[in-house]
């Protein structure tokens, strides 16, 4: 049976065609601050905010940055965890992901098999998602030791992906890392999608409402900003990229 988050997010992207999901990283926040981003994300129609980053956070400024954003906003609250460390009591769901492309067998399988009692104890939600690392990877490919998929390569990040749903892997995360420079190309998510029916999650470097349009139309169910609520005019620009993936119907 799915659980109370995943099947939210599965019929919210049957119901809308896709959607959005705010990226809100605890290293760089106050509790403050995040529940203002997260308050106004939902203003401008955010459908679940997700909590993590790739570099060190401490658990107590994670507890309270979770308790913060869940005392401003009644969405759905999914922690994103580079590590055990990312794991807190105070999330509702938590991506039960791994890092596809790791050399290192710790972000494979070993920070999950360390991490899994703690979703249990915790009553966190696991969703179980294919964490795959493309492009230039940014901080995520360097810190999860990653061999990041080439943009030019669609066919190996679709080999991927495909394993990922064959593992029994219901999410696919396809991540051009915090920042980047150009977001994962349309014609990745195209092949992505073509392999796969997993619900298909795309980030990284996404800043503008012709980014999200042409991430969506290629196939992307989620698309997920981090970098953005930190720059100028961010709260309109989200607005206008969530307003703008609900025109295109898959
Ligand atoms: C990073 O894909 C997310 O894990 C979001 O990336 O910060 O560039 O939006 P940005």
């Amino acid at each position: 049976m799915l659980g109370r988050v995943e099947k939210y997010l599965i019929e919210k992207v049957k119901s809308d065609g896709s959607l959005h999901i705010t990226l809100i990283d605890p290293e760089k926040v106050s509790p403050e601050q995040a529940a203002k981003i997260a308050q106004s994300s939902k203003e401008s129609g955010t459908a679940a905010i997700m909590i993590g980053g790739s570099t060190f956070n401490s658990q107590n400024h994670l507890d309270e940055v979770l308790e913060a954003i869940r005392n401003a906003v009644d969405l759905p609250t999914i922690l994103f965890p580079n590590n055990i460390t990312g794991i807190s009591g105070n999330a509702d769901a938590m991506w039960f992901m791994s890092l596809l492309n790791s050399v290192d067998p710790y972000f494979l399988v070993g920070a999950q098999i360390l991490g899994a009692p703690l979703v249990k104890k915790y009553g966190l939600e696991p969703i179980s998602m294919g964490y795959i690392i493309v492009g230039d990877g940014g901080t995520a490919g360097i810190v999860g030791k990653a061999l990041p998929i080439p943009y030019n390569k669609p066919e190996l990040a679709a080999a991927h992906a495909l394993a990922a749903q064959y593992f029994g892997m219901r999410f696919i995360y396809l991540e051009g890392g915090s920042g980047a420079k150009d977001p994962v190309p349309p014609e990745m998510i195209r092949k992505v999608k073509s392999y796969v029916d997993a619900t298909l999650i795309v980030g990284g470097g996404i800043k503008t409402k012709e980014q999200a349009l042409t991430a969506v139309s290629a196939g992307a169910d989620i698309i997920v900003t981090g970098n953005l609520v930190e720059s100028l005019g961010s709260e309109q620009r989200v607005a206008d990229i969530i307003k703008g993936i609900k025109t295109v119907k898959q």
